[in-house]
């Protein structure tokens, strides 16, 4: 075996983001920029020689590639073993899955997740640390220091791989296990759900309809939604993962998923949609003539998990995102259970969820998950949609409907501004919290303001405190607007602004969501600036 040390110098731009280093492809593929992100992770590894790890992907260009040199690599630094899924897939909760199940050190998870792929798209490499979750900020402050001064990667000289074939190979001494992505992720399903209810319920004619988008989720949806719960062929559509996602955007909102939402709202619909973004962790959930918001389906979930087998005894507590809606704080308030305000990213939910401390977490971003794995888990949300439909018997927009009877209606809102001038973006920020003091003084417009901060957590599990996580505008009827930049995007930067109204029990429902938000967003412009400040006369996107 020829184990070869190569000088290399460093980038400084490795600075993992709210979910893993992401770049467009042609970024990644600088000589030695891969290498580099990759041995600064093995360098912050303390325990890594003779341990075990999981590697795989969303099927995106470059996918293989980096499986290659990753496997070289880790044979290279005295990994012990490296688990692959077939083909170089394995969806982000599977994969979480498999750590958790094969007591991995951690896993590499290669995926952009929602953001489009191809030669010309983005790509990502993510660290999952041994419970299966998002590496803490802690680790990957460790791994954005080692790449800022690393001077050499070592990798050995070995053929590549057989990415096909299921069992086990040899690099350069280290053993790789290729394993089926969705075998073991079935089975802990099973485990979770009533599948005999849900597969009656398709057996007496339900039907849905679910959008795999050409990314990981395909054979997933496939094995299980059709294979083992006998939903009708052909209810998963672009099931097939493909390499840039059939020049599609494999994000799941009301944008990209716009034929199926017409579908839905027409007479003749099926009776329940969803679809998954590109690495299988998000959700979009519709039913016949009713679109459920990320943020009201968290509520939802939580409130009707004690219907699945998984959570028949009840959820110890719920956790969401800061920009989420507190639709779900109505739900932990009535259960008597805790509830958690987290910055955004799915490692801020790890601890919690390590600790018993909740069992159900989500965010506005169409993220929902449990304690069953360390990620949010779009298949799994899907399912416990189907779990709750066949116990209810009632359709989603039933469901819904009663909900907002019981707990009131939080309309809420979010509105992106993609690709905007970085300088720009970061001026509208330190702007809005100069500004924040006065606020709560003077108020805004006629408005008096409750709540005007830069939002801060501070961990109750582990201690560690997280700074400047977007600036929150509360007024006094519990109306919010929320601004953050993303932590995701590949170029410019992204404005995020997220508009939030209660409505109780006894008022109106049935309103459009933008209309009923309109007075907000125009205080958000007002004391944002936002159109004068980008030049544009509205959002790119709304969800
Ligand atoms: C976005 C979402 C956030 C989500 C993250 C990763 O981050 O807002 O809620 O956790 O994407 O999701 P940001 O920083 O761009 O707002 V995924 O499906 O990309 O792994
Ligand atoms: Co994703």
């Amino acid at each position: 075996m020829t184990t070869k040390t190569i000088s290399t110098t460093p980038f400084d731009d490795q600075k993992p983001g709210t979910s893993g280093l992401r770049k467009r492809v042609t970024h990644f593929q600088q000589p030695n920029y891969v290498e580099n992100f990759i041995q600064s992770l093995f360098d912050s590894l303390p325990d890594l020689a003779g341990q075990t790890l999981v590697i795989g992907g969303d099927g995106r260009y470059f996918n293989d590639t980096v499986i290659q040199i990753a496997i070289r690599m880790a044979a290279a630094n005295g990994v012990g073993k490296m688990i692959v899924g077939q083909g170089g897939i394995f969806s982000t909760p599977a994969a979480s899955n498999v750590i958790r199940k094969r007591k991995a050190l951690g896993g590499i998870v290669l995926s952009a997740s929602h953001n489009p792929g191809g030669p010309d798209g983005d790509f990502g490499i993510k660290y999952n640390a041994s419970n299966g979750g998002p590496a803490s900020e802690k680790i990957t402050d460790a791994v954005y220091a080692r790449s800022k001064v690393i001077d050499a990667y070592r990798i050995v000289e070995a053929p590549d791989i057989d990415l096909s074939a299921l069992g086990t190979q040899s690099v350069a001494g280290m053993e790789v296990e290729i394993i089926d992505p969705v075998a073991d992720y079935a089975a802990l399903m099973e485990e979770l759900f009533d599948f005999d209810a849900i597969a009656e319920m398709f057996a007496s004619g339900f039907s849905m309809q679910f959008d795999a988008m050409h990314a990981v989720t395909g054979p997933y949806a496939k094995a299980i939604l059709e294979n083992r719960l006998g939903a009708a062929e052909g209810t998963v559509l672009n099931a097939v993962p493909l390499p840039d996602f059939g020049e599609g955007h494999p994000d799941p909102n009301l944008v990209y998923c716009k034929d199926m939402y017409d579908l839905m709202m027409r007479a003749d619909a099926p009776d329940f949609a969803a679809a998954s973004d590109g690495d299988g962790d998000r959700n979009l959930i519709i039913g016949r003539n009713r679109f459920v918001t990320p943020s009201d389906s968290l509520a939802l979930l939580a409130a009707n998990a004690h219907l699945a087998p998984a959570y028949s005894s009840g959820i110890a507590g719920i956790a969401r995102s800061m920009p989420t809606s507190a639709a779900a704080d109505r739900v932990a308030e009535k259960l008597g259970i805790e509830m958690f305000e987290t910055p955004t990213g799915w490692k801020f939910f790890g601890n919690l969820l390590d600790a018993g401390r909740v069992t159900i977490c989500g965010e506005e971003s169409a993220g929902t998950g449990s304690n069953h794995v360390r990620e949010k888990d779009g298949v799994w949300a899907v399912l416990l949609w189907l779990n709750i439909l066949a116990a209810r018997k009632q359709s989603v927009d039933e469901i819904v409907t009663e909900h907002w009877a019981t707990y009131g209606r939080n309309y809420y809102s979010r509105h992106d501004y993609e690709e905007v001038d970085s300088g720009a973006a970061n001026e509208l920020m330190a702007d809005l919290r100069a500004k924040l003091p006065e606020l709560l003084t003077s108020g805004l417009l006629g408005r008096e303001v409750v709540l005007a901060d830069d939002f801060a957590y501070l961990d109750p599990v582990d201690g560690s405190q997280t700074e400047g996580q977007g600036v929150r505008i509360g007024f006094a009827d519990g109306s919010r607007i929320v601004f953050r930049l993303s932590g995701t995007g590949t170029v410019g930067a992204t404005i995020r602004v997220y508009l939030e109204r209660y409505e109780p029990a006894s008022g109106v429902h049935d309103r459009d969501t933008q209309d009923a938000l309109a007075d907000l967003v125009g205080l958000a412009d007002a004391v944002a600036g936002i159109k004068a400040r980008t030049g544009r006369d509205g959002p790119t996107v709304i969800t």
